[in-house]
């Protein structure tokens, strides 16, 4: 039977309305109103019903075929040009966050239980077992890959035990395909979560919106590439060359957390009662999506709204390819695909979570 205190914090925070009805922060609204926003009233549902709450996707270009995840343990993929859906290889998992596609064609996957992995036609190669809550991967051209753990103190179902204790529990490491084994090269990041390499790989951005050189006169150096979102970044993806040959960045950022960003008094009931996260920051179908594409300079030029959840809830990554941005969410049954060249749409009404 739950305490008194708590039954009383929580009618306290009904009563206080600040369950569900938080002011949105003002750089969410100046974002979400600006001249480089768009809605997502043009998304399509790809394998609606057979694609069971997928966290992340990643195309293979020669291929035009895009992969991800799922829940039920499924590596599935998009053929691109006719939409089929391939259900390619399974795990006996229910763990996995993200993933990321090699040169060779093979899949990067991690689960937050068994590792870092490997799929392949051949089958399936745990590369490290003894990593735990890894969150998304990336491959460099010589073969190593770059992948986050988001905490090495909780679980993935302790999340919010990380976040309210506030501490930098978060690393980024590295795996070589050579030696098979793994280093750590940072610590210290506030639930590392994406994982991205610039174009000319000299650096490598970690979503909490750091970058680390891993080259160069910098080596070494830990810098801010972008601050003060409006809500807490998931996966990143580098987007296709922009027409002035600069490379972009497609930024995946939840509208969830802003909830309970903007509102000091959520704070307070959190640190209090941990236990009350789910109705505090809201990760279901009525949470708002929002994606973001930045420059190289992390600088926002365009960003995606559905802040209603109309059409799709929770986007959790996205990724660009021949004029669509494709999305995933851990809490959807589909795979989004948006037409980039369509008429601009207009943005529906504010939202209110
Ligand atoms: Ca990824
Ligand atoms: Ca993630």
């Amino acid at each position: 039977m739950a305490p008194i205190s708590f039954l009383i914090a929580c009618l306290l925070a009904f009563t206080l309305e600040i369950f569900f009805s938080p002011p949105v922060s003002s750089s969410a609204s100046l974002l979400s109103n600006s001249k480089y926003s768009s809605s997502m009233k043009d998304l399509i549902k790809l394998g609606e019903g057979c694609v069971n709450h997928p966290e992340d996707v990643s195309v293979v270009v020669r291929k035009g075929a895009l992969y991800t995840a799922t829940r039920d343990g499924w590596v599935k993929y998009f053929i691109l040009h006719n939409e089929t859906l391939v259900n390619w290889k399974h795990i006996d998992s229910n763990t996995f966050l993200g993933i990321t596609t090699t040169k060779e064609g093979d899949v990067i996957v991690c689960d937050t239980e068994k590792g870092l992995l490997k799929v392949s036609e051949a089958g399936v190669e745990v590369l490290d077992p003894n990593v735990r809550f890894t969150n998304d991967a990336i491959e460099a051209s010589n073969g190593s890959l770059y992948f986050t753990v988001s905490s090495k103190e909780y679980t993935p179902k302790e999340y919010y035990k990380d976040l309210v204790e506030g501490n930098p529990h978060g690393q980024l490491l590295k795996y070589d395909p050579e030696s098979n084994e793994t280093t750590v090269l940072q610590e210290g990041f506030y639930f590392a979560n994406g994982v991205a390499l610039s174009e000319d790989e000299s650096f490598v951005v970690v979503c909490e919106s750091w970058e680390y050189w891993l080259k160069g006169p910098d080596q070494g150096k830990l810098e801010n590439f972008i601050e003060d979102l409006p809500g807490g970044p998931d996966n990143i993806n580098l987007a296709p060359n922009g027409s002035f040959g600069c490379p972009r960045w497609i930024f995946m950022n939840q509208t969830g957390v802003r909830a309970i960003q903007s509102c000091p008094d959520k704070w307070k009931l959190l640190e209090a009662y941990p236990e009350l996260i789910n109705l505090l920051i809201p990760l279901g179908n009525d949470a708002g999506a929002q994606v973001v594409k930045v420059d190289t300079d992390g600088k926002i030029i365009k960003d995606f709204n559905d802040d209603n959840a109309t059409d799709i809830s929770f986007v959790t990554s996205a990724v660009e390819f021949e004029d669509n941005l494709y999305m995933a969410s851990i809490q959807s049954k589909f795979v989004g695909k948006l037409p980039l060249n369509a008429p601009k749409a207009e943005m529906a009404p504010k939202a209110t979570i």
